[in-house]
């Protein structure tokens, strides 16, 4: 069995519970081998963990997983199933795991459990590049597998799911055989910018950089303009594909240069146009077909542009919305397709910003694991809202509380005229402006203060620095009594010990 490993970037499964004694491997793949036996393989240059390692690997991953605030056995445990690219650096191991709670007779909650598939550190675009072919393959065999596991009194020996591994190993090794599936050493991240010309992707993208005085005179853009920015350390190549009909013909016809292996793609409609509607959804038909001839799994971001504050709320403009949102769902049948409306002209550019932020976010894997740590310390100290950014006012998690609507403040007679979903919005294209003027003052002064205090009114927003390896980044809580920064203090350490992994391998 364990031959079916050698010729694999596989290297190892593991699936840990956190059961009667504490967080422990329950299933090891290849088997587990005592210290002396380690020695001996290692100078075969031969794989091997032991149980220690196979329990600390465990340890590791089901720590972000569990939390004080338990799970009942009424919940839907469905709802409580996320995935995350995690590290080891003591093994030069990175797992792709897939963490959920079952029931069993055994114990009377919810069981956490962790299960993990092992490659190599350098083999990791593996797991990056195939993540969702692979998720839906780990979601399948754990509704079977997770059935077949429970005796009556204890998870079942070795012996008897050995073969549901098996099974399971072999259908990974279909998708390692695939031709589109590569191992990549540097993984250099594509983000497309696509959409008819004139439908604002320039003017976007400026709008990112902030170089407004550049938008006064743009010209359409010739061909492609590649950029690159750097993203928790890793290089995003932006490609801006220059939308005039005979540049659009030319990316279709090489799609092999233009579509290819892109990571994520931004597709750009201007909402205004009503004319050129069909013609930009013939484009997106286009563009859809050749990703999927590529079996490229793609996610689309729709940045319904030009929907500028005077407009929004015309009769006229809001159906060409609602069309346009029917159609790019016959065309990608896809359920809920990422949609968001964006204009240039609003305060503060947040429309683009937060289609920016949430856009780039897909590319992460580890964003709804970090949102749960998020969601444990934000709960445990009783704030309202929460916002990790990173040094450049990108949003890397959030966490926001019903309980906000309840303040008084947030009664909708005191903030007339708001729309009350705005008040969300008002967070995340403040917290950067925060987290830059906190830069600009944290600067001036000798005693370096990691944080600082915003009031209004009754209302408290905190901003905390935190560091996290060699990157700064910011976490803006918002409450409604300076109290509750106590126990922020006090939880605090520990939520960034274990986001410090999922941090670090954020995209890649
Ligand atoms: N009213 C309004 N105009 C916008 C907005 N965004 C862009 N524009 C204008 O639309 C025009 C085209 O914008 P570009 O950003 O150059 O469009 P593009 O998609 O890059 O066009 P190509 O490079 O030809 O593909 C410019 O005159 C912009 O000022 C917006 O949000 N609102
Ligand atoms: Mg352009």
């Amino acid at each position: 069995m364990e031959e079916l490993l050698k010729s694999s970037v596989i290297k190892a499964l593991v699936f840990s519970a956190h059961a009667k004694f504490g967080s422990q491997p329950i299933y090891m793949f290849p088997k587990e081998v005592s210290e002396e036996e380690l020695k001996e393989f290692k100078s075969q240059n031969a794989f091997k963990l032991t149980l220690r390692d196979y329990t600390q690997i465990s340890i590791k991953n089901l720590s972000l997983f569990i939390s004080d605030r338990e799970v009942s056995l009424n919940d839907d445990l469905q709802e409580f199933q996320y995935f995350g690219i995690l590290p080891y650096p003591d093994f030069q191991l990175t797992s792709l795991t897939f963490f959920h709670f079952i029931k069993t007779d055994f114990i009377d909650k919810p069981v956490p459990c962790a299960f993990s598939i092992l490659v190599d550190e350098i083999d990791r675009s593996f797991l990056y590049n195939n993540i969702n072919q692979i998720k839906p393959i780990i979601i399948e065999f754990s509704k079977r597998f997770d059935k077949e596991i429970l005796g009556i009194n204890d998870f079942k020996s070795w012996q008897e799911i050995e073969p549901f591994i098996m099974d399971f190993i072999i259908n990974l090794r279909k998708i390692e055989k695939e031709p589109y599936t590569l191992v990549a050493t540097q993984r250099k991240i594509k983000v497309l910018f696509v959409g008819l010309d004139d439908s604002g992707k320039t003017s976007f993208l400026l709008s990112v950089d902030r170089k407004y005085s550049k938008l006064m005179r743009l010209k359409p853009t010739h061909g492609v303009d590649i950029k690159s920015i750097n993203l928790l350390g890793l290089n995003i190549f932006i490609w801006d594909l220059g939308g005039q009909s005979g540049f659009r013909e030319r990316y279709i016809n090489k799609a092999q240069i233009y579509l290819y292996e892109a990571d994520l793609l931004f597709y750009f409609i201007d909402v205004k146009n009503k004319d050129r509607f069909e013609e930009s959804f013939d484009y997106l038909q286009n563009v859809n077909k050749k990703l999927k001839d590529f079996r490229q799994k793609t996610p689309i971001v729709f940045v319904l542009s030009k929907a500028d504050p005077d407009i929004l709320d015309s009769k006229e403009i809001k159906e060409n919305i609602k069309l346009i949102k029917s159609r790019i769902i016959e065309i990608t049948s896809e359920v809920e397709p990422e949609t968001f409306t964006t204009s240039i002209f609003d305060n503060f550019n947040f429309s683009i910003l937060r289609t920016f932020s949430l856009g780039l976010s897909k590319l992460s894997p580890n964003r709804e694991l970090i949102n749960l740590n998020l969601r444990y310390l934000s709960i445990q100290s009783g704030v309202y809202f929460a916002l990790l950014l990173n040094n450049d006012g990108l949003d890397l998690a959030d966490f926001y509380s019903n309980e906000m609507f309840s303040l008084p403040e947030f009664k909708p007679s005191q903030i007339e005229g708001i729309d009350l979903k705005n008040v969300y919005n008002i967070f995340e294209t403040s917290a950067p402006q925060f987290a830059i003027l906190y830069k600009i003052f944290a600067k001036f002064k000798t005693l370096k203060q990691e944080e600082a205090i915003f009031k209004m009114a009754r209302l408290v927003f905190l901003l905390k620095r935190i560091h996290i390896s060699d990157r700064l980044l910011f976490i803006l809580f918002f409450m409604d009594t300076e109290e509750k920064k106590v126990k922020i203090n006090e939880l605090l350490p520990d939520f960034i010990k274990r986001i410090e992994d999922l941090i670090l391998r954020y995209i890649f």
